[in-house]
């Protein structure tokens, strides 16, 4: 019997949801013991029993969205096109997280693309924006909206697409989901104000078709995003605003702190590199290192 193609639609833990080409969902645990796989990786499947299927095989990916500290890695999504990284007037977001995603974008050649959720909530939206400049000014595009009145400014952005939303707890993906796709039925709730923090709604990754080309993911929210699996090399080229100088710098070794000499510093100084994305930048190479020449 030939196998069957799919794609994952949704995967908890071992266990996934795979979506064959005439639209039948079958319930499918990998082959092996170890499963490295992701929404949205495009599968071969033998069926095993009623709506059931073993994964035998895994197409090769156009791109793998994760995130990695020193002992553990988290698969977020695969054949992703374009990341969308989801903040809110309330409760306040994680600079530092936008940068680490971005930087996860950048290494994967992703479009990114910033929301700014809950522009109803009038008070927080001049703090998010001045929160956002830095990354408005680098060329990231960002998009305010109202997910609960007018999620559809997000539509344009979708066709051709397969998308993943990705942010902290709480900052409204799920509504974003639902609004874009009544029939996603996707669980949100009430975000903590009390702590200021979101609790985490959605459990695992789930994709949804917009269209025939268009695909969206909604993932769980995330406090942190660990980048150990980078090279020094794919953190510089992360940061577009450094390329200009790494290059031009005294000595080839150079960390890009305070030598003498140092261009991105030369740069910093004259307020040409944000410092806040510089600091970011600093620590990311303290986790995995500096290039070698
Ligand atoms: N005022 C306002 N509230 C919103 C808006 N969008 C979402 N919310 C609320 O924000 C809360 C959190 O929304 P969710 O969609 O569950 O957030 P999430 O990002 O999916 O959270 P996790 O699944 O935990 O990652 C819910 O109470 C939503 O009703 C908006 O545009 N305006
Ligand atoms: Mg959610
Ligand atoms: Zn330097």
């Amino acid at each position: 019997m030939s196998p069957l193609e799919g794609t994952i639609i949704a995967a908890h833990g071992r266990q996934y949801r795979v979506e064959l080409a005439d639209g039948e969902i079958l319930s499918c645990f990998p082959r092996g013991k170890k499963s490295e796989l992701a929404c949205g990786d495009r599968v071969n499947i033998q069926r095993s029993g009623d709506g059931q299927g073993v994964i035998a095989a895994t197409a090769p990916r156009h791109s793998l969205l994760y995130r990695s500290n020193a002992v553990r890695q988290k698969l977020i999504a695969a054949n992703v096109t374009q990341i969308i990284l989801v903040v809110a007037t309330e409760p306040s977001f994680s600079d530092e997280l936008i940068t680490r995603c971005l930087v996860a974008a950048e290494s994967q050649d992703m479009r990114a693309l910033i929301v700014l959720n809950k522009c109803d909530l009038l008070d927080g939206v001049a703090a998010a924006h001045a929160t956002l400049a830095p990354f408005a000014s680098l060329g990231y595009p960002i998009l305010p909206l109202c997910a609960r009145d007018n999620a559809d400014l997000l539509r344009v952005h979708l066709g051709g697409q397969t998308s993943v939303l990705v942010g902290q707890s709480g900052m409204g993906k799920s509504t974003l989901i639902n609004a874009l796709i009544p029939a996603a039925q996707a669980a949100t709730r009430e975000i903590s104000t009390a702590l200021d923090s979101g609790k985490h709604t959605t459990t695992h990754a789930t994709l949804y078709r917009l269209d025939a080309q268009s695909q969206l993911i909604d993932s769980p929210g995330l406090q942190e995003f660990g980048l150990h699996h980078l090279s020094p090399e794919a953190i510089e080229q992360g940061f577009p605003e450094l390329r200009p100088f790494v290059g031009q710098c005294r000595f080839r070794n150079c960390q890009h702190d305070r030598e003498p000499g140092c261009a991105v510093h030369a740069a910093l100084q004259q307020g040409l590199i944000d410092p806040r994305r510089h600091a970011v930048f600093r620590q990311l190479q303290a986790e995995v290192g500096t290039p070698r020449w």
